[in-house]
């Protein structure tokens, strides 16, 4: 390894989940600051300065490449693939990286942001409508899956690392009110990602499921007493 890295994350951040999964995947070494988002920070936590110093909107993930930094997530990971010569996630015909660009935009817009939905969904309606698109997009994402194995050509991608998380969390999604049934191809797909290099770094233990199904309960508890 050439370049000193560093990753500023958090576990129970899907954006830092992307970072971290392509690290590992990529098998690049890296330093991982552990920053936990307001939300989950414990009181006494003492923010890193070298984080504030750095972070444009103090928001996780931000990754140090030698004495440069950058956060949000699919920007780094496009970063990360310029600076860091390491197995890479984009292939290298020029039309074959559009589309994994293409998916992880979509997938970004159409699959993340219901995830999201439902988890800080409040209201049943809303939490059930947002598990529909998030099942309605899983749906289109195992299509392409079927199709090739990967979301985005016949090599796991940017586009893995951009969905990954969404495989993590998915049982405790289902914990807190996704209620649609999975896509089989979904599922099938997950299957293939517990075989990646990655995998083993990003995959929660069942405490850390818990403790993200209880800050949500709490969080909704909370919002209803408003
Ligand atoms: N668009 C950003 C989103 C990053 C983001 O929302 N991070 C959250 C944690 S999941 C955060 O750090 N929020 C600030 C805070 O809660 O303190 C990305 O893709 O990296």
């Amino acid at each position: 390894m050439s370049a000193d890295v560093a990753l500023f994350g958090h576990w129970i951040c899907p954006f830092s989940t992307r970072v971290e999964w392509a690290l590992h995947q990529r098998g690049i070494g890296h330093e991982l600051v552990s920053v936990p988002p307001s939300a989950a920070r414990p009181n006494d936590f003492v923010i890193p300065q070298e984080f504030i110093d750095h972070s444009p909107k103090l928001e996780v993930p931000m990754v140090r490449v030698g004495h440069e930094y950058l956060a949000e997530s699919i920007p780094v990971l496009e970063w990360l693939e310029e600076r860091i010569d390491a197995p890479s996630l984009l292939p290298l015909d020029l039309p074959a990286r559009e589309l994994v660009r293409e998916r992880v935009a979509w997938i970004d817009q159409n699959a993340f942001r219901p995830m999201v939905g439902v988890y800080y969904g409040v209201e049943r309606d809303r939490i059930e409508r947002a598990g529909q698109k998030l099942v309605a997009a899983l749906d289109i994402m195992g299509g392409w899956a079927n199709e090739t194995a990967w979301l985005a050509g016949t090599e796991a991608s940017l586009a893995e690392a951009v969905a990954m998380p969404i495989h993590v969390r998915l049982a405790g999604l289902q914990r807190l009110g996704l209620t649609a049934p999975i896509p089989s191809s979904w599922a099938a797909h997950g299957e293939r990602c517990r075989e990646l290099l990655g995998w083993d770094a990003v995959e929660w233990t069942q405490e850390q499921e818990d403790e993200f199904v209880g800050r949500f309960e709490a969080f909704r508890r909370m919002q209803r007493r408003k």
